[in-house]
């Protein structure tokens, strides 16, 4: 039976990446009424330095985000991931699978670690085997994620595959990444060739959810391009990545493919497409943002769903976690 299985780290706002390429789509899997499990991986998170007070607060903002974007708390399940210990467990059985080269390949690493990888920090290096037992300790068998995590899931297929191959046994599945639609890599609205992130230092190069309709706007306004029209047909928009960023956006926001978009707005300038963008990213996001306010207003029930959700993770995770251990050669 297929299983969905997919996390976003609470490490600051939520993006319009995140909500393009993760959030928008879980909502579209849990509708198609497949078994949906979201978590807030709050484990990945401490990475990187975390301010405890900070990190609380974007673990109940991302709930909230996840709730007022569509996912309904009693279809799927969603939890924060240091509430189910069977994470960091399987996290530890797949440290002892995986290989140090394995890890050293991971451009998310080399990315983030850069030039002072030595004083990068032991849980950065070995991030992929969590999120490894994150999908794995569910049986997931599809990964709805952006382009940006795709090695990792792969990654994930290579830890399973050796796990089974190891122990003699055929117990993880071995899961798909769900790597679809327009926008599985939103770019900065200041640099083409970089993805729109959280912790990018600017935050003119991001649109958060929580952002207000004069500021959406104004950051479209703002955002780079470049002086030519907007092209009719596909092959225009080669080479420009800026140009082809907006019109992505555009058409993962209404549901629109590529082609789709151009064929309306082909011939335009920018100074008139900019506003058509912005007016719709106002009209999608300004809903969510509102409900996501309304939602942080009472951090209690947020508390309550994240728990309930997590006890109904641990029935699934936790008969997974010690038939692993049995497999490993644990004496219980
Ligand atoms: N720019 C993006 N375009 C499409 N998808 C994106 N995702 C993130 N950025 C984009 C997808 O969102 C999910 C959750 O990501 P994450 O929170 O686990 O971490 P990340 O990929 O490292 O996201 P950020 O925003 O870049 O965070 P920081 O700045 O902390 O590293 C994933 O499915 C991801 O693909």
């Amino acid at each position: 039976t297929p299983r969905v299985f997919s996390g976003i780290q609470p490490s600051g706002g939520l993006t319009l990446g995140n909500y393009l390429g993760a959030l928008k789509r879980f909502v579209d899997s849990q509708n198609s009424g497949v078994q949906s499990i979201y978590c807030m991986v709050d484990l990945h998170a401490i990475t990187v330095w975390q301010d405890p007070a900070s990190l609380r607060n974007a673990t109940r903002e991302l709930c909230a985000g996840y709730i007022a974007s569509g996912l309904d708390p009693e279809k799927s399940i969603l939890f924060n991931q240091s509430q189910v210990s069977a994470h960091a467990e399987l996290g530890w059985v797949f440290n002892c699978v995986a290989r140090m080269g394995w890890m050293q390949r991971m451009t998310q690493w080399k990315d983030k670690a850069g030039k002072n990888a030595q004083n990068a920090s032991l849980g950065l290096f070995a991030y992929p085997a969590l999120m490894a037992a994150d999908i794995l300790l569910y049986h997931a068998t599809h990964v709805p994620v952006g382009e940006d995590q795709k090695q990792h899931v792969e990654l994930t297929r290579d830890i399973a595959t050796k796990f089974n191959h190891d122990f003699g046994v055929d117990f993880f599945p071995i899961p798909e990444p769900v790597i679809e639609g327009t926008a599985t890599r939103v770019m900065s609205l200041r640099d083409g060739s970089k993805k729109m992130s959280k912790s990018d230092p600017s935050d003119m190069s991001r649109i958060n959810l929580t952002d207000d309709s004069d500021s959406i706007a104004a950051k479209i306004r703002k955002a780079k391009t470049d002086p030519d029209a907007l092209p009719s047909e596909a092959e225009g928009l080669e080479g420009r990545p800026e140009a082809k960023n907006l019109v992505n956006i555009y058409a993962a926001l209404n549901d629109q493919t590529q082609a789709q978009v151009l064929a309306e707005v082909g011939g335009r300038q920018f100074s008139e497409f900019k506003p058509m963008l912005a007016d719709l990213a106002v009209a999608k996001l300004s809903p969510i943002s509102t409900e996501m306010g309304r939602l942080m207003q009472t951090p209690d029930e947020i508390d309550a769903i994240l728990r309930r959700g997590a006890e109904r993770a641990r029935e699934i995770a936790n008969p997974i976690m010690a038939r692993t251990l049995d497999i490993v050669g644990m004496v219980r």
